[in-house]
């Protein structure tokens, strides 16, 4: 982006967005809450870490006010938890599973003795939703945020070869002052708390993934950004490095091809890489180069190198083309979840790549991050795979109209300034932490927003304008929520794409395809007729039961929602600007307990346990033949 534009958009972002301060009264002086972390740690030459998965001892605070006190001592406690896993689902314990407040995980961790001299760091990949970290008794790092990494410099509290305790307390509260947003309700009958929110997937809570102790040089790498582009056969991948205060040496590029061939090579913490016959990373053929940046000394000894899985590609919006190394792209997958049996959000690799070969299997060329940001490993694994990823926020539940007329969502005890700043913050964290891979394709910036309300544009402005100032290389999107129409809805002209969530046959027009039909019709060509943009269905689908069938094709059965994505596919292939489908849901998801939910919700076209509906074969037929085009 030209530098005039640039700053004119910064001109739109209000002071309020200003990074957060640490105003909490239990951090301490030195420790800033939300500091954004370096890049994701690696072993390579100049770098080691320890992985600090597996059991710690686990307590939940006992009284709401424990939040008001520093954590201190060892646990007293005989509970073990799994680290990562969402601790809701692990225990027998209802007390566990609704907990609303503080919850302490513990271990002991030792620092490797030959890391003396070097700068280590102990990093949580997340916290559901706030974070702190102790070194014995000292808060070291506090963070906000459930779904992004956050980290401590412990290099002067603990000697290499010593060991010391570590508690990372978590807390799953959510207000209007976080994303997503939610109130705490203390029942008149018994003073139980409850955690109210306006999503529909389960609060899981605690650390669902890594924990790391890593070690860099005291010269060293700090961050990289690359954005990449080509002309004719050469690539380029334009780079900004970013090194430790203190580091004097010089900073050197080598790109290596998958063959371990390097094929280009450069110096200087900024710059452009030029690489002869480029292999682009492609949609379904990724191919990565290792970006190499080293810090190296006068005599040529490397202090520092970071290994950077890099591919080469464009993404550009033109009318209403999404176009991917300049070839036009269509959409087909899922918007997901991270969740299933026991483990609830937590990471498992088992998993990850169990969905990757089904989405391989189905035909499916893409995924959107509904509705937070998903581990980093599962971003570094579909630039591996060659899948396209909608990379989402955790901004949903910015809507309280769902269900009744005229509500308001943006106004001072609502969705408010301070909601605004975290949200703005966690398109910074995302933002920072997913700019360098390949299989993002897009940034979506929330989940269906009550974008008619009267506060959305003043709410949805500034944070456009911030996306864009931080990244100009890729377009930005929300999903729309139905009821916001082209007509009512005052933000979408802020934005590339538009994703629409449409439920027609379902939430409205429930079994009555017909009607849906003409419904989503219209619908869809009130958008093409208003706006010239590509059109990206991001949501649409039924709760199905599976095993249940009916003659009479009636929902809630297998039979309804093979015809229900019939129709809306009939539909899509009539309008020119679709440029995608992802259905709703991937798999059968928990959510909070309700009447209109089952055990969660069943809108997969796989089971929670990842066996497949009637759904997902007509999928695959579809999304076979689409690719074959
Ligand atoms: C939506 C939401 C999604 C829900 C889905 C549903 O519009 O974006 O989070 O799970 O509808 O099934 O109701």
């Amino acid at each position: 982006m030209k530098l005039l534009a640039r700053l004119s958009l910064l001109a739109i972002i209000p002071s309020s967005l200003a990074v957060p301060t640490n105003d909490n009264q239990i951090a301490s002086r030195d420790v800033v809450l939300n500091a954004l972390p370096m890049l994701k740690p690696q072993r390579s030459l100049s770098r080691d870490l320890v992985n600090l998965d597996g059991l710690w001892k686990f307590s939940v605070a006992t009284s709401a006010n424990s939040t008001a006190q520093p954590w201190t001592g060892p646990l007293v406690t005989d509970l073990e938890c799994p680290v990562p896993a969402s601790y809701n689902d692990i225990f027998v314990d209802r007390a566990i599973h609704d907990h609303v407040g503080w919850v302490y995980y513990q271990r002991d961790v030792i620092v490797p003795k030959g890391w003396s001299g070097e700068q280590y760091f102990v990093r949580a990949e997340s916290a559901t939703h706030e974070g702190q970290i102790y070194v014995n008794d000292r808060l070291v790092a506090h963070h906000v945020g459930g779904y992004t990494p956050f980290e401590a410099d412990v290099t002067d509290l603990v000697t290499a070869g010593q060991q010391f305790r570590l508690t990372i307390a978590v807390n799953n509260i959510l207000t209007f002052e976080t994303l997503p947003p939610g109130k705490v309700m203390t029942s008149a009958l018994t003073g139980k708390r409850t955690q109210k929110y306006y999503h529909d997937f389960y609060n899981y809570a605690g650390l669902a993934r890594s924990v790391w102790l890593y070690s860099v040089p005291k010269q060293h790498i700090q961050d990289i950004t690359v954005v990449t582009d080509y002309k004719g056969n050469t690539g380029m991948i334009n780079y900004n490095i970013t090194v430790a205060k203190g580091t004097t040496r010089k900073v050197q590029i080598a790109v290596i091809d998958e063959s371990g061939k390097t094929v280009a090579e450069g110096s200087g913490a900024t710059g452009t890489i030029n690489i002869p016959s480029v292999k682009l990373w492609q949609p379904g053929a990724a191919y990565l180069y290792n970006f190499r940046a080293s810090i190296v000394d006068s005599s040529k000894k490397t202090l520092d190198t970071y290994n950077l899985a890099t591919g080469i590609r464009t993404v550009v919006v033109k009318n209403t083309q999404f176009l991917i190394n300049g070839k036009p792209f269509y959409f087909t997958g899922f918007g997901k979840h991270e969740d299933t049996n026991v483990r609830g959000k937590g990471h498992d690799q088992a998993y990850m790549v169990h969905d990757f070969q089904l989405l391989n299997w189905i035909g499916a060329n893409s995924f959107r991050t509904s509705h937070y940001p998903y581990t980093e490993e599962m971003m570094e694994y579909a630039d591996r795979r060659g899948i396209v990823v909608i990379d989402e926020t955790p901004a949903v539940g910015l809507n309280f109209g769902l269900g009744t007329p005229g509500s308001v969502t943006f106004g001072p005890d609502l969705i408010n300034n301070k909601t605004q700043a975290a949200h703005a913050q966690a398109i910074r964290e995302l933002f920072h932490r997913d700019k360098n891979h390949a299989s993002v394709v897009m940034w979506s910036i929330a989940n269906e927003p009550a974008s008619d309300d009267k506060g959305a544009r003043a709410y949805f402005e500034p944070l456009a304008a911030l996306a864009r100032s931080l990244d100009s290389s890729r377009p930005i999107t929300f999903a729309n929520v139905f009821f916001a129409t082209h007509v009512t809805d005052k933000i979408s002209d802020l934005f590339d794409v538009l994703c629409l969530n449409r439920y027609y046959g379902w939430y409205t027009e429930t079994g009555e395809l017909a009607d849906a039909e003409v419904a989503l019709t219209t619908d869809l060509q009130g958008w093409v007729k208003k706006y010239n943009k590509p059109i990206v269905m991001t949501e649409y689908g039924a709760d199905t039961v599976s095993g249940l069938h009916t003659v009479l094709g009636l929902p809630w059965s297998e039979e309804y929602q093979v015809a229900m994505l019939t129709m809306y596919h009939r539909v899509f292939d009539s309008i020119k600007a679709m440029a995608g489908e992802h259905v709703w849901n991937f798999a059968d998801f928990q959510t909070s307990m309700g009447t209109g939910r089952v055990d969660g919700n069943k809108k997969g076209v796989f089971t929670r346990d990842r066996r497949p509906k009637a759904a997902a074969h007509a999928l695959k037929e579809r999304w076979t033949n689409l690719k074959k085009k």
